[in-house]
């Protein structure tokens, strides 16, 4: 089943924002679908291109680390991470979901930087591909969030 989006943000003006992005290389042809749905709404809420920040890491594990390095570096409003988790025959995806989504939320809390959670965490692969395409893109509403947690962060909204 493809899910439907479920909150439609009201248009937002980005133009200020500076915003960092890391992507995880595992799954790549997910996360490169992902991370170009996510440019696309940073580039209709007016996000300047060299006002965002793009990183590759090579897996979801090392997304928060990476976040961090961002944060310290590039002096941004907000990151998106993006990264694909599909379940295989171990409990490999758990571990690794559970990291990312306690590390990026502690990085937010203690930085003051939102971090968004652009991390599919898939059963299997046709998941992750009706996820990551079309009008279903979730990069795209990832961007979205981020632009809304940028905006909030500079009490822009
Ligand atoms: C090792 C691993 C496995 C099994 N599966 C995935 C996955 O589905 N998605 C993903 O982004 N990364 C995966 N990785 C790699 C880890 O995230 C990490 O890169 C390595 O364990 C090295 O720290």
């Amino acid at each position: 089943m493809i899910s439907k989006k479920i909150i439609e943000h009201k248009k937002l003006n980005g133009n200020k924002l500076r915003i960092g992005i890391v992507k995880a290389q595992w799954n790549n042809s997910i996360t490169d679908n992902l991370l170009a749905g996510c440019l696309k709404s940073l580039s209709n809420a007016g996000v300047n291109k060299k006002n965002i920040f793009v990183l590759e890491v090579p897996g979801s594990f090392e997304l928060p680390f990476s976040a961090q390095k961002i944060i310290k570096e590039k002096r941004v409003d907000v990151v998106i991470v993006l990264g694909c988790l599909i379940k295989g025959e171990t409990r490999h995806d758990e571990y690794i979901a559970q990291a990312v989504s306690q590390g990026i939320m502690r990085l937010g809390l203690e930085t003051g930087v939102p971090v968004i959670f652009g991390v599919l965490t898939c059963q299997i692969e046709k998941q992750a591909i009706d996820r990551s395409v079309g009008e279903n893109n979730h990069g795209y509403f990832w961007g979205e969030a981020g632009v809304a947690m940028g905006l909030l962060k500079k009490n822009k909204t």
